[in-house]
């Protein structure tokens, strides 16, 4: 499986097929790989060989050390294309995962300054306060709060978001949702979030704060998410203008 032979560099023969065989399936999440010692021995090449070839594994996400007890394959990363406003519900399905809710609260409250000013109501108007554990097959991907106007978009129910909210406010109610503004930023989990997101305090997760408009410019909701670090990553196409 290695050539010593090849220009290619011996850690990165290593990386390839320790990634081939995860693509593969045949090493699987949570399944433990042998000692560096043993990797070593086996290809007759060097435990620091090996362990560069381990820490670009753990960098890229592949594998991941546990203190005292060694390495382990990590789950694979869910990647989201930043490009296209699409919905929890939707990104999910594309995937070919069963996407699911955990309802911790729903409930209108009087707008606080801050949320007022986010969806352009007064403060005090009735506002959606909806807070969703987001479900991948059944494993916990994001906590969400939605604030939605209780005078723009009616009728929302417990039914709708176990759901989505998406499809009821464009099937149900015939409204489009338009653009989107969206802002991501790192943190840790706190204590709430750790519990609800089956994780360690203190674990990394991205804070992602989404306005949505109608075409007119009618902001339709104020979100924030905080998702696990460990089960996303986000990507983007560019383009270099001149
Ligand atoms: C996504 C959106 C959120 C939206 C929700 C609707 C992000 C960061 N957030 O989670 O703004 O409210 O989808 O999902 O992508 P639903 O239609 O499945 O309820």
């Amino acid at each position: 499986m290695i050539n010593k032979n090849s220009p290619i560099p011996l850690y990165y023969q290593l990386e390839e097929n320790i990634k081939e065989l995860i693509e593969k399936g045949e090493l699987r999440p949570g399944d433990s790989l042998p000692a560096e010692r043993e990797y070593a021995e086996k290809y007759q090449i060097s435990r620091m060989t090996v362990r560069q070839a381990f820490t670009q594994l753990v960098n890229e996400g592949y594998l991941h050390r546990i203190q005292g007890k060694g390495t382990f394959v990590s789950e694979r990363k869910i990647e989201q294309p930043l490009q296209g406003l699409t919905s929890f519900t939707e990104d999910m399905k594309a995937r070919g995962l069963e996407p699911g809710s955990e309802l911790i609260h729903l409930k209108i409250i009087p707008a606080p300054c801050q949320i007022a000013g986010q969806l352009s109501i007064s403060e005090d108007d009735p506002v959606y306060d909806i807070k969703r554990i987001r479900l991948a097959d059944g494993v916990p991907m994001a906590l969400e709060t939605n604030y939605i106007s209780a005078n723009l978009i009616i009728g929302i129910t417990e039914q709708i978001v176990n759901q989505s909210l998406y499809a009821h406010i464009e099937n149900q109610l015939k409204l489009s949702i338009d653009s989107a503004t969206q802002i991501i930023e790192s943190s840790i989990a706190s204590q709430d979030e750790a519990k609800y997101l089956k994780i360690s305090k203190g674990a990394p997760v991205l804070l992602i704060q989404r306005n949505s408009f109608l075409k007119d410019g009618t902001p339709v909701e104020f979100v924030k998410s905080v998702y696990r670090a460990d089960r996303y990553k986000f990507m983007i196409q560019m383009r270099r203008s001149k």
